[in-house]
This record gives structure tokens, sequence and C-alpha cells, in this order.
């Protein structure tokens, strides 16, 4: 398995939670480095855009309405296969559907509210990583 890179956001409702540092942990407990990271209100036109792929979806307007509504952490973790183990960490979209242990599991409420993104594929997460983080502030290592 290649050494990944993948975006994850933890979202409004996690950060409001104070629970960053306990997500962030799950992650270096699986071996995945956070290689950089920020915290950034998003403005609508960057919510919009970010999420762009579901424009047409009917949760649209209500995604991007939660994910202006507070400060988000912005994050690039880099390790083995990095992709697939934050989604595995992540836990189902639906946290009433999400294994037992996973982030969503434990920290989220809702579908709507649902604390974590990953990118869900190598072409995604160089666009997401690229929309957050120039080169020049991730630090590989
Ligand atoms: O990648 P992931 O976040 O697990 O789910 P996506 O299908 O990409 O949807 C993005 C985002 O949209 C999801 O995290 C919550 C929201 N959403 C929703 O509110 N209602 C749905 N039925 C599907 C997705
Ligand atoms: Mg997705």
């Amino acid at each position: 398995m290649a050494i990944e890179r993948t975006l994850s956001i933890i979202k409004p409702d996690a950060v409001a939670k104070n629970v960053i540092g306990q997500i962030i942990s799950r992650f270096e407990g699986a071996g995945l480095k956070v290689i950089a990271g920020r915290l950034v209100h998003l403005s609508r036109g960057e919510a919009e855009r970010f999420y762009g792929v579901h424009a047409e979806r009917p949760f649209f307007k209500d995604l991007v309405d939660f994910m202006v509504s507070g400060p988000v952490f912005v994050q690039v973790l880099e390790g083995e296969g990095a992709i697939a183990k934050n989604r595995e960490l992540m836990g189902a979209t639906d946290p009433k559907k999400a294994e037992p242990g996973t982030i969503r599991a434990d920290f989220a409420e809702s579908i709507d509210a649902n604390a974590v993104h990953g990118s869900d594929a190598p072409e995604t997460a160089a666009v997401e990583i690229a929309f957050f983080f120039p080169e020049c502030n991730v630090y590989s290592r």
C-alpha cells in the first residue's frame, strides 16, 4: 500500500463540541500524520465550491448552511493508504449507520452534522488538498 495524502475536515459541530484533539488522536493512533492544518471559517462561496459535486442534490443548501455555521479545522493527513484508512476511521456518512468506535458513531449527531469530511479517492484528495493548502504549507515527514 502506498503512502498517500488525504484532506480531512473537522466540521463545525465537532469544533463546537471541543473535540478537535480527540479526533486528531484517532488519526495519530492509526498511524496517520497531520502534515498541514488550520482553523478556517468558510465563506458561502468557498463552501459551495468545495462541495460543488453535490450542487444538484436536495441537501446542498442545508450542507452549505451547516459548513458556514462556524469554524472548521482543515488538515492534510499522510500515511499508508491514508484515503481509505481515514474513511474507515470516520465511519458511514449517517452516524446511525456508522460502526461503533468510528469518529461519526462517537461524535456525530445526524447525517447533516456528521463531524468530519474525508476525501474519497486520490483525484479528489489532490483537488481538495490544493483547495486549502499550497504545497509550501505542507510538511511531509
Ligand atoms: O463523503 P461523505 O461525507 O461521507 O458523504 P457524501 O455523500 O460525500 O456527502 C457529503 C455530505 O453531505 C455528508 O457528509 C453530509 C451531507 N449529506 C446530507 O446531509 N444528506 C445526505 N443524504 C447525504 C449527504
Ligand atoms: Mg464525500
